[in-house]
């Protein structure tokens, strides 16, 4: 029976962003029925939320897009270096309609439970509208920064001005002209939408909690000759991004930063700084391990900064003290530092000063009364986890999702949870996708899921569980590689430290690209001996 008709899905994939469309794409190519839930309108996953003015993304255009078709990625014209919102909306909207896919969506769903009927294998899915949806394997490909967090701040709710997150920001736009503005969050976010308000607003008020490191983007349009070059070396571009740290072409020096003269340090830096945070986060193969190849690093970079700020007392506020510098992402923007300068834009340090309450009219600090008219939240996501954990997953022998992870996530490869068979996830705990080229990722992941799954049906199997001590056993390991680095160190996302009462715990597998690759290329190759498969 068709399974429009009642009978399950072999698959459906959640979410309609680079990793989901893609999914979709292979899985239909591959003669799978599958299906498509997206709980936006529309295609573009992260691209289709984030649409606040200035949002742009730190990876170079010509690498943060699809590999797999050649005549795609042929055909296709970046205009700039690091492409804005627009511009990736566009193109992918152009990869779903020049594949049709949107034919095997359904928007407008998001979905709020999944259960697993151990007996008929399959998974049966609700969203929010109460429509069900069954599956034999169901994909996750809902993104890792996709659960956005609105602080609690006392009184929030009594603002009478108008307020907007730059998660869900609306396709309209925002008119700022003239307004008293307050952004809460100084993540990416709020540094690439801030100087982009202050230029309409008639005052900013920037209310920041941790200071974060940012790197100006180089960004201007890539010219003919550069497309061209690029158009003809594409295929060994993406050969070397592949086996790659962060799934681009680039690549840390090869000698430790203390055995360079400190003229090489200097010329190596202002190589890397002036090539956009992405490549500054990785100048020194040591740099994220050692501290003191890391306090160069840092030291590099507060006098790139201080050097934009009059006022060094602000200076002082916006450089961070708590973190090594790449521990928490290095932010991206354009002439962020620099708006600092500008007569009607001021910073609140919460550290010194916190907020006591929101009211109608304003925010109330510890020290003052702010009025606003409007305010921005930038406060950022339930990372890597809060797209499932807001999901009720019910998975075999009535695995809850909650207690499995209660004392933090467990995954082996990211893919599998166990306890949830035929269920994977993409980008999330336990890969290396938020460290690096997510499109790639997505490929690469999808890829490897879907193989699994033609596994099974090739091979009659109706289950395919990961393994309780696999999972263990990666989780140790992904917790082992990330204390011989510097990142630990750090109260980020990546730990879960943003979210009150979220285990600390590192969550993304930070061996880079290339060895996650060689992991999950011999998983299948032995024939998932890491899997229950059950017939
Ligand atoms: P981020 O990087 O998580 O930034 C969120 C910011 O909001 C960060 O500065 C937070 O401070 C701040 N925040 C969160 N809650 C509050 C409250 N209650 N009060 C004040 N400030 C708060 O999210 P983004 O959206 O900017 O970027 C996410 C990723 O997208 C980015 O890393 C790139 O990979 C792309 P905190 O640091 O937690 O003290």
């Amino acid at each position: 029976m068709h399974p429009e008709q009642g009978s399950p899905f072999d698959v459906i994939i959640i979410g309609a962003g680079f990793a989901g469309l893609y999914g979709v794409h292979q899985a239909a190519k591959a003669g799978l029925s599958v299906l498509g839930l997206e709980a936006g309108a529309d295609v573009g996953g992260t691209w289709f939320w984030n649409r606040y003015p200035g949002a742009r993304c730190d990876v170079e255009s010509v690498d943060y897009s699809y590999s797999f078709d050649e005549e795609l990625q042929q055909s296709w014209t970046w205009t700039e270096r690091f492409a804005a919102q627009p511009e990736i909306l566009a193109y992918i909207n152009h990869v779903a309609e020049r594949f049709d896919l949107k034919r095997h969506y359904r928007f407008g769903q998001r979905v709020v439970a999944a259960h697993f009927d151990d007996d008929a294998a399959h998974w049966t899915l609700r969203t929010d509208t109460g429509a069900e949806f069954r599956s034999q394997f169901v994909v996750f490909a809902t993104g890792c920064l996709s659960a956005p967090v609105k602080p609690n701040l006392p009184g929030i709710e009594s603002f009478a001005g108008e307020e907007y997150f730059t998660a869900q920001w609306p396709a309209q736009g925002v008119s700022f002209e003239g307004k008293r503005v307050g952004v809460i969050g100084t993540g990416s976010s709020g540094i690439q939408v801030s100087p982009i308000i202050a230029r309409a607003a008639r005052s900013l008020t920037v209310f920041q909690r941790s200071a974060n490191f940012s790197v100006p983007v180089p960004n201007r349009p890539w010219t003919e000759a550069e497309q061209a070059q690029i158009r003809a070396t594409y295929r060994e571009r993406r050969e070397k991004s592949y086996y790659a740290g962060a799934a681009t072409p680039h690549a840390s020096l090869t000698t430790k930063a203390l055995e360079l003269s400190p003229q090489e340090r200097v010329s190596a830096m202002e190589d890397r700084w002036n090539g956009g945070g992405v490549l500054f986060n990785k100048v020194f193969p040591d740099q994220n391990s050692d501290l003191a190849a890391n306090e160069l690093v840092r030291e590099f970079a507060v006098a790139k900064i201080r050097a934009k700020i009059d006022d060094q007392s602000v200076a002082d506020d916006l450089i961070p003290n708590d973190h090594p510098i790449g521990t928490k992402r290095i932010c991206t923007d354009s002439g962020y530092y620099e708006m600092y300068n500008r007569d009607n834009v001021s910073l609140v340090n919460l550290r010194r000063e916190p907020i006591e309450e929101v009211t109608a009219t304003g925010i109330r600090t510890a020290d003052r009364f702010i009025e606003l008219d409007t305010l921005v939240y930038a406060t950022g996501f339930d990372a890597m986890t809060g797209a499932l954990l807001r999901i009720d997953l019910h998975g075999a022998r009535d695995a809850r999702l909650s207690d499995t992870w209660a004392d933090g996530p467990i995954t082996y490869l990211g893919f599998g949870i166990p306890g949830f068979p035929n269920m994977f996830s993409i980008n999330s705990v336990g890969t290396p996708s938020v460290m690096a080229n997510m499109v790639l990722h997505s490929e690469q992941q999808l890829d490897w899921v879907l193989a699994l799954v033609q596994h099974c049906r090739a091979n009659g199997i109706r289950k395919a569980e990961a393994r309780a001590d696999a999972a263990v056993k990666w989780t140790d390991h992904l917790l082992e590689v990330a204390e011989g680095t510097l990142f630990v160190r750090a109260n980020s996302w990546y730990m879960g430290a943003n979210i009150e009462g979220k285990k600390r715990i590192f969550m993304p597998y930070i061996g880079g690209f290339g060895n996650y690759r060689r992991y999950c290329d011999e998983e299948r190759d032995n024939g998932y001996p890491n899997f229950e498969l059950s017939r």
